[in-house]
């Protein structure tokens, strides 16, 4: 009996659900297209005191050089080989990111690429980021090596056209990209091979590309497969998180749920809905939040990887729509990711970009396409101005003192009960953590005004969205929790930030 206990526990603790944070910290951020050596600083400079978890890093292994569109972001998702050889940066580049980044308690995740190769409709050459000959016409790929046999042609060489066919997402081709045949013990072996060689390097897991157009028993055969995680770092036994990329809106064959045994999964629905409701389009309000999560109809809490955009649809590829918030609408936005962060439900995702010149013609960027700042190609470097935001056209939304506020207040409120919740029937909300934290949301076209219970004990706080608490003093607004735990908020619909946070760390 005490065994099986203790099996279940070390399967809830080690097993494929879990991060592997330090610390019980409890939000990721995507750096996307970063190169390795700025994120190692990033680790030690920022990450690591601002009590982040870890990074979601944009493929690390050598993909096809596109020069029509130029060096565009999504050359990446085209592999060419498995070696760790991007304009990101080498392997000893990889490797020294890892062991600083882990050193100083933030873990790695990797955006594997598993479900193809580069694209059909390439010329041959050795059009590469390490210069590795590639033959798509003939799916040849020597450096892995894959060849014709490897791919799910003899099933469907075609496109997929129809979403409500499983056997097409997971058999023909996504944007004309080779199909790798994952039925294939070779294939296994050779992704396997991959994934392991970055776990003994030291990475903590993996974002699954994807996964949808994948079958999840293939997965499943590839995740047997893989090694635990590196013990310099991980407790013995600790198996590599898995987050697989399935875009389930509903309507269509492919449910997430059919991939919950392999790990968690994305869930798509919270940046569509939370954009939808942000934005106050079709009828939604905030105080429909009150059920936010499960009873919106998302995947369990702890099934669930959340983000409020990605690198996808913050750019319109992929889904989610028009509703999808991001930088570039940034006082919703700072409110949605705040509402993300404090509500308990997912393991959440802070999304990082760079900045592009948008060109909309009839609705559509244009410059959808545009890869990372760069000189000639060269990726540019992540400068740090001296207010701490970034230069060189890195966006950093996760320095922004709002949303880095929120990422403290997530780790501060962790294993908290959503808790006092208020709202008036409108726009104006408010929820606390446990007696640990409280935050006030005014979205509505007039002022908030309102004594609320926050489950706080009494005392004087400082409110983390408007500033710090810096040398026992507050730099923005104050808050007074009375001795029954009741506060009074004001918040004006025209303030740049039309939302209050307060917990337990920033109490004077
Ligand atoms: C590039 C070129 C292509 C070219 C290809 C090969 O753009 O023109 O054919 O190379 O030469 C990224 C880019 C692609 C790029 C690719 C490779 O986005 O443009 O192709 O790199 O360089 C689907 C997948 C999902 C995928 C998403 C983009 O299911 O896995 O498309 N995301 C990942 C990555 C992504 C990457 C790849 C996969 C490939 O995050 O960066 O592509 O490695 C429906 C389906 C979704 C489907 C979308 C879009 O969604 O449900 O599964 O996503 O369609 O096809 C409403 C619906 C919603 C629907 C949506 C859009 O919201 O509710 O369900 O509308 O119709």
């Amino acid at each position: 009996m005490k065994f099986v206990l203790l099996l279940s526990l070390i399967g809830f603790c080690w097993a494929q659900y879990d991060p592997h944070t330090s610390d019980g910290r409890t939000a990721i951020v995507h750096l996307f297209e970063w190169r390795w050596v700025d994120i190692a600083k990033e680790c030690e400079r920022y990450l690591a005191p601002k009590g982040f978890g870890g990074v979601q890093v944009s493929p690390p292994n050598e993909n096809i050089v596109i020069h029509n569109p130029s060096r565009p972001w999504w050359e990446r998702y085209q592999p060419i080989s498995y070696k760790i050889c991007t304009r990101s940066g080498n392997e000893d580049e990889f490797r020294d990111m890892v062991t600083r980044c882990n050193n100083v308690g933030v873990r790695i995740y990797v955006d594997a690429v598993i479900n193809h190769m580069c694209g059909s409709g390439n010329p041959a050459g050795t059009s590469s980021t390490c210069g590795s000959y590639l033959n798509p016409n003939n799916r040849e790929f020597p450096a892995v090596p894959y060849s014709a046999w490897d791919f799910n042609d003899n099933k469907c060489n075609g496109e997929i056209s129809n979403y409500n066919d499983a056997y097409q997402v997971r058999n023909c081709r996504l944007s004309g990209l080779l199909d790798l045949a994952l039925e294939k013990d070779y294939v296994r072996t050779k992704v396997a091979d991959y994934m392991n060689h970055l776990i003994d390097i030291g990475v903590a897991g993996f974002r699954l590309d994807a996964a949808k157009h994948m079958w999840p028993g293939d997965i499943k055969a590839v995740l047997d497969k893989l090694h635990n995680l590196n013990t310099k770092w991980f407790s013995q036994g600790s198996r590599p998180f898995i987050f697989q990329e399935v875009i389930d809106l509903g309507g269509e064959a492919i449910k997430g749920s059919e991939y919950f045994g392999n790990g968690r999964v994305t869930e798509f629905k919270f940046g569509a809905k939370l954009g939808t409701v942000i934005r106050k389009w079709n009828g939604e309000k905030m105080s429909y939040l009150k059920n936010w999560g499960e009873g919106w109809g998302m995947v369990p809490s702890d099934r669930a990887l959340v983000f409020v955009d990605n690198h996808d649809n913050q750019r319109g590829h992929g889904a989610g729509g028009s509703s999808i918030l991001t930088f570039w609408d940034a006082r919703m936005y700072k409110m949605a990711v705040g509402f993300m962060l404090a509500h308990p439900y997912g393991f959440t995702r802070v999304m990082s970009s760079y900045r592009w010149n948008r060109n909309f013609q009839n609705g559509k960027d244009q410059n959808d396409w545009i890869g990372p700042p760069n000189n000639n190609g060269v990726t540019k470097e992540v400068t740090i101005n001296a207010d701490t935001t970034c230069g060189n056209d890195w966006v950093c939304e996760h320095r922004w003192r709002q949303i880095r506020n929120m990422v403290a207040f997530r780790n501060v409120v962790n294993g908290q009960p959503f808790a006092n919740w208020w709202d008036n029937n409108s726009n104006q909300v408010a929820f606390g953590r446990g007696n640990r934290g409280f935050i006030v949301f005014n979205n509505d076209d007039w002022a908030l005004s309102a004594t609320l219970q926050t489950g706080l004990p009494a005392g004087t706080y400082c409110d983390v969205i408007s500033g710090d608490k810096v040398d026992g003093n507050c730099t923005g607004l104050r808050v007074n929790v009375g001795s029954d735990g009741k506060a009074h908020f004001s918040i004006s619909n025209s303030a740049e930030d039309p939302f209050i946070a307060i917990h337990a760390d920033s109490k004077l």
